[in-house]
Order: C-alpha cells, then structure tokens, then sequence
C-alpha cells in the first residue's frame, strides 16, 4: 500500500470538491478505531463497543478532516484570509490549515469559554484571535455576515466542504468493520458533524451496500436545543466544545437521526464528566469533556432500559483530545501529594 497522504488523497473521488481545489493536507485521518471491552463489560457487556478517537488528528480534534476539505478549496479558488467562529476546536485547525496554506486566518470565540489547549493552538499557529463578548452563537452571526460583505472565507461548518471532508470519518468506520455498526453515538453542537456521518454513510451504504447506523447525537443539557425544540439564548456546559445554542444544522441533524432510526438527547455535566473519567481509568484513552458526551449519552440510553444493545456493534466518536482541555481535570483533583526526596517516605506512602 502507498505511503498515508491525508483524508483528500485516500477518499477524494467521493467527495463533491470544485476541480480548482489544491490539497492542503496535514496528514488528517487514518485514525484508530479502538475496542474498549472493559468499558463495554461496565456498561452491561454483551456487545461490541468500539472508539473511534478523532482526538489523534494533526490539531487533536476532528475538525482537521472537514479542514483540509475547507482550506483547499479556499487556496484553489485564491482566498487570502479565512475566518471562523469557533469554541475552540474549529479555531485551533482552521488556523493550522490556514498556515500551512498560506491564508491568514482569523478566529472568533466566546470569551473565557474556550479551553486552555484549543486557544493555545490558535495562537501557536498565528491566527488573528478575537474574543467576542457572548456565546459562539453571536460569534457566528458575525463571521457570517462578515464573510458576505468581504472577501473572507467561511470555514465553518456552513460551507459545505467542511461537511464533504468530515464525510470521511464514515467511509473508515465502514472500511475497517466491513459493514456499517448498528449504532453510531456522538457529540452535537452546532450539528456539521452528524450531519456529515450521516451523508457520509448514506453515500457508502448506495455505493457499495453497507447498510445504515441509528443515529444517537448527544447534546449537553445546558446546550440541547434539538431536544428541547428551541434555540437556547445562554447556552452552560462545562463541556465548552459543544455550548451552543443556536445550531446552524440543527434541521439537518434531527432529519438525518430520525431516518437512520436514531435520536438526538442530552446529558448532564455530571454524566459527561463520569464518563470521561472512566473512558481514562478503563481504557487509558483521555478525550476532552464533549467528547465523552456520545458514550455518555450510550450509558444513559442503555441505563434507562431505552437501547438494546445485546449482539449488536456500537462505534462512540471521541471528538477531541483530553489534552485539549487540562484544566477540567487538574480543577478536579487539585493538587498531587507532595513528599520530601527520601525513599523511606515514599515506602510510608506505598506500603502502610
Ligand atoms: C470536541 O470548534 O463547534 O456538532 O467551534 O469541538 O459538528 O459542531 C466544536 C464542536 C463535538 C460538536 N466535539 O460538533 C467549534 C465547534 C468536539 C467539538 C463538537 C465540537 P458539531
């Protein structure tokens, strides 16, 4: 097999990409798809639970597969500057692509709501930053009207390339398990995501009849409008990735979960920050606070006696990186032990 070029090179002839587009590619995707039979057995066992761990792309999130999608286009087409609302994740790869391109990338964010790791990438890769002040919501509304006025290009999930790359994640899932899994649990925040696995799969299942996943899209039930059937004006999680209100595929994301025979519900914090810790204590696999949603919303389901899960083969999208959000866990535990250099003491902690 040739040497692993990026997501465009392995999977371009499916996607719906202008001819003018020129790859731009940080060698995105390719990412493992990881059996966790310790968390399967805690949540009941029976059934086969795999990660797919999206946190391993080049900026540690899933937007890099939607990225190198969006920025090659915008390259190709002779775009100078790319701009994004973001929280956070979609700012930290927009201005990676964009550096590497040569764009000059622009990033706006809700301020104080934006993760440790996510705004320290945005800046590492020279993005123009601006804190806005309110939610990723109002953040949208302007780069969208900025970017009709002005020869700025839109890299969020609106333009429809984002969605095209982000396809890509499917097309894996189906080509590692043979066929598609039985269910597919993940994060929504403003809803590109499920709203490309979705065509993805769909696209797959007509070509090459792999058949179809139900859908489990899991919101923050701070930030669940899709479940509560309107927007939310002041969107609260701590999982800050996916506090939006307002999401711009909402229509999309409900249509695509209740064909596939799927639904989209929320969680708590409580349950989503459960869940992260025990994905890192069972299975050493450490993912940001949102993304733990999808598997938390899979514990809840299966808790309630609402998801029969027995037989069957069930993927969870772990979307981002635990490194991409330290402060969660380091709030959590405070301070380690401190102890003075000497070995005797070290045995007093161990051993007594
Ligand atoms: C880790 O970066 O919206 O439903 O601006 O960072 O496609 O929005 C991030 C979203 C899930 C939700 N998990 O995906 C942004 C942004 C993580 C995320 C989502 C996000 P969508």
């Amino acid at each position: 097999m040739s040497e692993y070029q990026g997501v465009l090179h392995r999977y371009g002839h499916l996607l719906h990409l202008p001819p003018h587009t020129r790859p731009v590619t940080l060698l995105e995707g390719n990412t493992p798809l990881i059996p966790v039979l310790r968390l399967a057995e805690h949540l009941g066992g029976g059934f086969e639970l795999y990660v797919k761990y999206e946190g391993l792309n080049p900026t540690g999130s899933f937007k890099d597969r939607g990225m190198t999608a969006a920025i090659s286009e915008a390259v190709g087409r002779g775009a100078r500057a790319v701009i994004c609302a973001s929280t956070g994740n979609t700012a930290a790869s927009a201005a990676a692509y964009a550096a590497r391109a040569g764009l000059r990338p622009i990033v706006l964010i809700p301020q104080g709501k934006v993760a440790a790791g996510k705004l320290a990438g945005a800046v590492a890769y020279g993005a123009l930053v601006i804190q806005v002040e309110g939610s990723f919501d109002d953040a949208l509304q302007m780069v969208v009207e900025i970017s009709e006025k002005h020869p700025i290009c839109l890299v969020n999930s609106l333009n429809p390339y984002r969605i095209e790359g982000q396809k890509t994640a499917a097309f894996e899932i189906c080509d590692r398990l043979g066929a598609a899994p039985d269910w597919l649990c993940l994060p929504v925040g403003n809803a590109g995501n499920i709203t490309a696995y979705w065509a993805g799969f769909r696209q797959y299942d007509f070509l090459r009849g792999i058949g179809l996943p139900r859908l489990l899209g899991v919101q923050a039930a701070g930030a669940a409008p899709l479940v509560l059937g309107h927007p939310v004006d002041h969107p609260e999680t701590i999982a800050t990735a996916i506090r939006i209100g307002r999401p711009a595929r909402g229509e999309q994301a409900l249509q695509a979960a209740e064909e596939s025979g799927g639904r989209i519900i929320a969680v708590t914090d409580e349950e989503i920050l459960t869940m992260q810790r025990q994905l890192a204590a069972l299975e050493g696999i450490w993912v940001e606070p949102a993304s733990a949603a999808g598997l938390a919303g899979l514990a809840h389901e299966i808790a309630a006696g609402r998801l029969n899960v027995r037989g069957r083969r069930v993927v969870a999208v772990c979307t981002g990186h635990g490194l991409k959000d330290p402060d969660i866990i380091t709030g959590q535990i405070g301070s380690p032990l401190v102890i003075s250099p000497r070995v005797e003491i070290l045995e007093g902690v161990l051993f007594q």
